[in-house]
């Protein structure tokens, strides 16, 4: 089975985004740790299907981040659910989980199950409208974020999520400072190496996004943190 635990950097594809077979491959035959599928709108059975399939060809974890009932399937190695602390709507702390285990508990194998405590940070983006969460948040709150989630909730991940702007450090820094079990996920506006080495400092995995859409060697090179890391 694999670790996450060592996981450094992952992609995330985005199911309603089209992507070639060279890029997948390439992506696919990186030294990333693993992919993730996921994304906010127009995430279906049929293009989660889709493009899992297309991944599957290679050898490495892939991971569902679900965003609606309707688009999870067997399959997957992993399935992350996000618990999104800083929604105003409770739907998104534990409502869709709640609707999912009355439907299917009974059939879901909790090995493959991973709870992500998140804290969406950049207001612009659509999974914080969607959420409508509180995204003006300074380091104390976020550190007592973090403990949240580490002492009293004791999830396995605390995702920071910036999707679609690169984040703070210092928010990240905070974070990781108050972490020691939970593993620390950095998402949102990698578009470097030197971004992503200045996130994998405080973070333990860095989620690599939209780059992959709009620049696929500057998405290809953010892997050499790996390297450098070792
Ligand atoms: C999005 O955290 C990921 O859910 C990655 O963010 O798409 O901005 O790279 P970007």
């Amino acid at each position: 089975m694999y670790d996450i635990r060592k996981w450094q950097h992952v992609f995330k594809l985005d199911p309603a985004k089209e992507i070639s077979d060279e890029n997948l491959e390439a992506l696919c035959m990186s030294d990333t740790d693993a992919i993730m599928i996921g994304g906010t709108d127009d995430v279906t059975e049929d293009n989660v299907i889709h493009l899992m399939s297309r991944v599957r060809r290679y050898p490495l974890p892939l991971v569902l981040e679900v965003s609606n009932l309707d688009s999870v399937m067997p399959g997957f190695d992993f399935y992350f659910i996000p618990s999104i602390l800083n929604s105003n709507d409770v739907t998104y702390h534990n409502g869709l989980l709640h609707k999912a285990l009355k439907q299917y508990g009974h059939m879901i194998n909790f090995e493959e199950v991973m709870l992500e405590g998140y804290v969406v940070l950049n207001p612009d983006s659509k999974v914080a409208k969607l959420t409508q969460s509180n995204t003006q948040l300074d380091v104390e709150d976020i550190e007592a974020y973090a403990q949240l989630v580490e002492e009293m909730y004791k999830l396995p991940i605390l995702y920071l999520e910036y999707s679609g702007t690169y984040g703070d450090k210092d928010i990240v820094k905070a974070a990781s400072q108050m972490l020691t079990h939970t593993q620390l996920f950095y998402g949102g506006g990698i578009s470097s190496l030197t971004e992503a080495k200045e996130m994998k400092n405080y973070a333990d995995t860095i989620i690599v996004g939209n780059i992959i859409y709009s620049d696929i060697k500057k998405a290809l090179k953010t892997v050499k943190i790996k390297k450098e890391s070792k």
